[in-house]
């Protein structure tokens, strides 16, 4: 059987990549003709465990080619980014022109799998329309359904073979095929659905996380207020058994969370009032970093601040979204003498150092602002040594050990002294 997969990403490419290793005949296509080019040289720039090996063996046995452009095909995985116009909406063009773009390779008894993340409805009312054109009949002709992935970034592989699936589809046939299909690594248990309560339950996933993530951050303002530790008073929040707060911090990222709630408030604006709070809690997170920093710095002339972690959280070499990155700007813009230390990315050249160290010489303030497990291990006997002005801005509660016995100043989110 033969499958082509649109859109060679976080998603399109390990999905690719495990089909192939189950026997199938991949053709992966991609828009972008340096990543077919890269690809077929064997290199990717996904830092995700067994993810590279897999692919070289898939390459090496001739079950995955590269192209710009599909092929005919038992069925086509649309695995394309679905990012955000200027008012938040949902920019579909990738999704829409990727079905375009198969159109004309479309023939009788072909699956269309959307794993794209979409807005409710989107699949019904745009997509189908489009593989109508063919004259092939939907549903009876042509199979379609929606089975969003749920993985987390870091885990990638581990997550698509163990998880849940969810699969939505236009009728019966179609999602007992994509079930059949996605058996063959999937172990997890695979819901059917119909079309549309398949793109809701995606959507509704990430926007609970975002609103339990804006609540930890609200209650992380309230703590501060009264000079409670908000860490402290999570952890024993969560000894309730129906209680399961997250973890307050620098706001969210990724291309997920920090996205796909604003896919609901499209649809549904009036309704969907505690999700836009969230989302509006959240970002407004890393100006508030950005002020707590400039206040623990007040009393410094011309300080130099140095910012650890850039990556949208701890060990993924991803950008997207960062409040690290918001922060970073926001600092760079009012002209504040930065230093920073990533060590997954390098974006800022030449303020962006290769070690923690180099990065804390002569620092006025460290700021912790991704929890990179690098981070939780540092000896500040070693690093007070090498500072100008021992202040520590700590979002997300990175460091445990008892700091201020080599004379820093703590200052945690959350868990403000008064
Ligand atoms: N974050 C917090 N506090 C927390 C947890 C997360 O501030 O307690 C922040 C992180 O630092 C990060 C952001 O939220 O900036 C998002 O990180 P994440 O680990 O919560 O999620 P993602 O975006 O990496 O992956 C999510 C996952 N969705 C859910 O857990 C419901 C994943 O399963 C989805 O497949 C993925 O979105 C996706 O692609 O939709």
């Amino acid at each position: 059987m033969k499958i082509n997969v649109l859109g060679l990403g976080y998603i399109g490419l390990p999905t690719a990549v495990l089909f192939a290793s189950k026997g199938f005949d991949v053709h992966g296509v991609d828009g972008n003709p340096e990543i077919i080019e890269s690809l077929r040289r064997k290199e990717i720039n996904i830092k995700e465990k067994g993810l590279h090996e897999l692919l070289i063996d898939v390459f090496n046995n001739q079950k995955i080619k590269f192209s710009t452009t599909p092929v005919e095909s038992d069925v086509f995985i649309i695995a394309v980014p679905t990012p955000t116009n200027i008012d938040k909406t949902a920019n579909l063009n990738y999704v829409l022109n990727a079905i375009n773009s198969i159109l004309k390779y479309l023939r009788k008894g072909n699956l269309i799998i959307i794993e794209s993340t979409v807005p409710p409805g989107t699949i019904e009312t745009k997509i189908i329309p489009l593989l109508e054109s063919t004259k092939l009949s939907v549903g009876e002709d042509l199979f379609i359904s929606h089975c969003p992935e749920r993985i987390l970034p870091g885990n990638l592989l581990q997550e698509m073979i163990k998880n849940d699936r969810v699969v939505g589809g236009i009728n019966e046939i179609s999602a007992s095929m994509t079930v059949e299909l996605y058996k063959c690594y999937s172990e997890g248990k695979i819901h059917v659905t119909d079309l549309t309560t398949a793109e809701m339950v995606k959507l509704m996933e990430n926007a609970y996380r975002d609103v339990n993530i804006a609540f930890a951050n609200e209650v992380a303002r309230i703590a501060e207020k009264i000079n409670v530790d908000i860490w402290e008073a999570i952890k024993i929040a969560n000894s309730h058994p129906r209680v399961n707060i997250l973890q307050p911090g620098p706001g969210v990222g990724g291309h997920c969370i920090a996205v796909d709630p604003y896919f609901l408030i499209q649809i549904a604006p009036k309704e969907a009032k505690v999700i836009a709070a969230a989302r509006d809690t959240n970002n407004n997170t890393s100006n508030y970093i950005v002020e707590l920093i400039k206040k623990s710095i007040e009393h410094i002339e011309n300080p130099l601040i140095s910012i650890f972690g850039l990556t949208y959280k701890a060990g993924v070499a991803d950008i997207r979204e960062s409040p690290a990155i918001k922060i970073v700007n926001s600092l760079l813009d009012q002209k504040y003498r930065l230093s920073i230390y990533d060590p997954l990315v390098n974006v800022y050249d030449k303020i962006q150092k290769p070690t923690v160290e180099e990065a804390a010489n002569e620092s006025d303030c460290l700021v912790f602002i991704t929890d990179h497990a690098e981070f939780k291990r540092l000896d500040f006997s070693k690093i007070k040594e090498r500072v100008r002005t021992k202040i520590i801005v700590d979002t997300r509660n990175v460091i445990k050990e008892n700091i201020t016995t080599d004379g820093f100043m703590h200052i945690r989110l959350g868990a403000l002294k008064l």
